[in-house]
Formats: C-alpha cells, sequence, structure tokens
C-alpha cells in the first residue's frame, strides 16, 4: 500500500469514490438514494463486481479437489484472498485466517471450539454492555452448556467502556474478555489495545469482535495482540455470505473442529477421522469461493483509497451530522464518546424510530431504525430502538442534509 495515500497527502475526491458504486446513482421513492446504512452493509464497489464476476466467469471449479486445471486455478486465486486477508490484518501466518459465513459465525466457532472444551462451572466470559447479539448470544449457549457465568462491564453515560469497572471485573475466573472494536448501536471506538493487554497480564484469552472497525481504521492483530478478531465480508465492501475469524495460532491449533464434513479431514473410516491441518480443519464443505475473491478485491479498494482518508472523511461527516441534527428540537443523540465512528443513533420525541425511518425512506434516505441487535444496550438506555445514520467511504455531505431536512419533515408530519 501506498503510504503517502494513508498519510492524506492526496484530497479526499467523494465523487470519484462514488462513480465507483453503481447502485449509488439509482433513486428511491422519486429522490436521490442517499444510503446512511453502511453499518448494516456496506454496497460493493466496481472492482468487487468485477472481480468476483471474472471469477465466475473464467475461473470457477471447486477448490483443494480438483487436480484439474480449473480447480487448480480457483485454488489458487481462493488462496490468493487467504493471503490478502493475512495482509489486511497483519496476521502472523495464513494458517491463521479462516473462512466462515460473517462475524456471526465466528464468533459461534470460538464459543463451540474453544468455549464448550475449556469452561468449567464458575468460569466467567466478560463482554460489555454495548455488544450486538452476534456477541452476547453464542456466549449464552455455550454457559448454559458448561456452567460458566456471563458477566457485563458496564458503560458510562456518554457511551464509552467504564474502562476501571472492566479492570475491577478481571478476576482469576475470567476465561475469555470478548468485546467489540466499535459499537454498531452507537458508534463508540473502544480502547482494543488496552483491553487486550490488561486481559494479557493475567493470563486471560480475548476476542475482537471487529464487524464494524475495518472498514474504518488500519487493524493490526499482532500489535493487538488479541487471541481472536471476527469480522464480516459485506461491511467492508464485499459480498455477503463471508467473514473471517483470525485465530492465534497456537490457540487454533489447540481447538478441536467444530463442524464435520469435506476438506476438514485428513483421513476418514467408518471407526473414526483424522482432521485436516489449519486452516482446513475449521473450513468444512465447499467455501464461498467468489466470496473470497471479492473480499480480497475490497480490501485492495479500501487501502487504495486510504483507510486514514476514509477515517477523516467520514469523521467530517459525523460531526456535520451530529451538529445539524443536535439543533433540531427533540431530538436526543445516542452515543456521544469522544472517540466514535462514523454512526450517529438518535431518537425524535413523540416518534417511534420506525416511524421516522419510513418517512426518511420516502425522502430517499436509507437509515435503519430498531434495536440494531443490541436489546441489552436499548434497555440500558431507556429506548425501545433508536434511528441510526452510519457512513461510508462513498457518504456526502449532501446525503447530511437531506437527512437533515428529512428528520425536519418528519417533526412536522408529527407536530
Ligand atoms: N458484530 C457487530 C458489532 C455487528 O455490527 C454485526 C452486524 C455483527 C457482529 C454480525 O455481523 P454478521 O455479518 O454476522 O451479521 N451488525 C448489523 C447492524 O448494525 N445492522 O445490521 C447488522
Amino acid at each position: 500500500m501506498n503510504a503517502a495515500v494513508d498519510a492524506g497527502a492526496i484530497p479526499y475526491d467523494v465523487a470519484q469514490v462514488r462513480a465507483q458504486f453503481p447502485i449509488l446513482s439509482r433513486s428511491i421513492n422519486g429522490r436521490p438514494l442517499a444510503y446512511l446504512d453502511s453499518a448494516a452493509s456496506t454496497q460493493r464497489p466496481r472492482p468487487v463486481l468485477d472481480a468476483v464476476e471474472h471469477y465466475e466467469t473464467h475461473l470457477h471449479a471447486n477448490v483443494h479437489r480438483g487436480v484439474h486445471t480449473l480447480s487448480q486455478l480457483a485454488t489458487d486465486a481462493f488462496e490468493a484472498s487467504r493471503e490478502r486477508v493475512r495482509r489486511y490484518l497483519n496476521a502472523a501466518s495464513s494458517r491463521e485466517i479462516i473462512f466462515v459465513r460473517g462475524a456471526t459465525e465466528a464468533i459461534n466457532l470460538v464459543a463451540q471450539s474453544w468455549g464448550r472444551p475449556t469452561l468449567k462451572p464458575g468460569d466467567e466470559i466478560l463482554i460489555s454492555s454495548l455488544e450486538h447479539h452476534a456477541n452476547i448470544v453464542p456466549w449464552q449457549m455455550a454457559c448454559a452448556a458448561t456452567g460458566a457465568k456471563l458477566v457485563v462491564a458496564p458503560i458510562t453515560a456518554c457511551g464509552e467502556l467504564d474502562f476501571n469497572a472492566y479492570l475491577a471485573l478481571l478476576n482469576e475466573r475470567t476465561r475469555l474478555v470478548a468485546m467489540t472494536h466499535v459499537s454498531n448501536a452507537l458508534g463508540t471506538v473502544l480502547p482494543v489495545a488496552r483491553i487486550v493487554a490488561a486481559a494479557r497480564d493475567k493470563g486471560i484469552a480475548t476476542l475482537i469482535d471487529g464487524a464494524q472497525a475495518v472498514a474504518h481504521q488500519r487493524v493490526d492483530v499482532q500489535a493487538l495482540g488479541c487471541d481472536f478478531y471476527a469480522f464480516s465480508s459485506h461491511k467492508l465492501y464485499g459480498p455477503t455470505g463471508l467473514g473471517v475469524l483470525y485465530g492465534r495460532e497456537a490457540m487454533l491449533e489447540a481447538m478441536p473442529p467444530w463442524q464435520g464434513g469435506g476438506d476438514m479431514i485428513r483421513t476418514v473410516s467408518f471407526q473414526s477421522s483424522t482432521w485436516n491441518e489449519l486452516p482446513y480443519k475449521f473450513e468444512a464443505g465447499t467455501p464461498h469461493i467468489s466470496g473470497a475473491i471479492g473480499l480480497a478485491a475490497a480490501m485492495d479498494f479500501v487501502e487504495s483509497l486510504g483507510l486514514q482518508r476514509i477515517a477523516a472523511h467520514e469523521h467530517s461527516l459525523l460531526a456535520q451530522a451530529t451538529d445539524a441534527l443536535s439543533q433540531i428540537p427533540g431530538i436526543t443523540l445516542h452515543g456521544t464518546a469522544p472517540h466514535k465512528a462514523g454512526v450517529l443513533s438518535f431518537t425524535l420525541k413523540g416518534v417511534h424510530p420506525h416511524d421516522l425511518g419510513t418517512i426518511l425512506d420516502h425522502e430517499g434516505v436509507a437509515i435503519r431504525a430498531g434495536h440494531h441487535c443490541a436489546m441489552p444496550l436499548m434497555d440500558l438506555l431507556g429506548v425501545p430502538a433508536t434511528a441510526r445514520a452510519s457512513f461510508g467511504c462513498y457518504s456526502t455531505a449532501q446525503e447530511v442534509e437531506q437527512l437533515t431536512r428529512a428528520v425536519h419533515k418528519a417533526r412536522e408530519v408529527f407536530a
């Protein structure tokens, strides 16, 4: 990657970025689409669409199986994508990169394959109040199966992790700290390096849910020192149905496979089977080959824009939206941590977030309205749901203005 690009030497040309996303030029309900739901899923740029199309048109066969040329070409492309992911995360080895269906499956893999054999009655899994259901429910299931206990670190009024409370909860029973890198509901960026360091000091394993982080900041799993890092391709401008679990090699080596079938075995008899080496031990069945190829193209794409430049662009939109919306009477902004990613959650007095979302949709503005798969967090905030605008590399100041006008309109409708 060109360091000069990431250093912000070249001005960020959002029109040029948008030109690479065909879907962004469509209209919705007769209005220009303002797609402000990138935290739910990002759109795909032309290079990703082209890479998938090229693979499907010229290279497709099943991987790791055939001696025939096409199968070899597909295998090479698939494994090159794994190496691309390794480089993106700065993992030590491509053996540490497991392709899964998404962040959800990555966390379930760890809960099943690491959690079930490891956890004993009385052991503790420590999460935060900010977690997505994907980083709560798999641990509840593992706890139910093993007698371990789920412990939740609190947050402050502005939506930050209460770090001192977190430190106080680390104890000799804690087996795993599993926390999000960036909150999908509030946008808070957690101090994951400090979180991991404190856990490691006590010999506690760590999992970071990076679903909302990987498209917005550089992630270096070796610098971070975490044992596991999970994310989904579709929030990083790549295809749906694919995600990545990074796991430290020593950790993955010690874990049994979680799904059985083709590709994950070395030998099979009717009596017993032995397992393939990493990473294949955790990849039973035919993988999402075109998805991996699309993800590799997406990583090239974001690095060509520069993650720092993307982050700076999204921050300026967040500041603009925070300023504009906070001036609307009856608006409450949820999550005002000083260190946030491009996510703005809000409620409007007297208007249910779903109604707000519907009115905004009429105006061409796509936001998410709901509990954001963070129902325990909504309970803490004392709301059933929020409206959430979220930004990506292609979002614009005009879209923020369109959002602001639409919220004003909703307020008038319900006045
Ligand atoms: N973790 C976080 C922090 C997330 O934001 C999400 C998805 C997931 C895990 C699960 O990802 P998946 O790709 O496996 O489904 N978050 C959202 C959201 O905020 N709106 O829609 C999906």
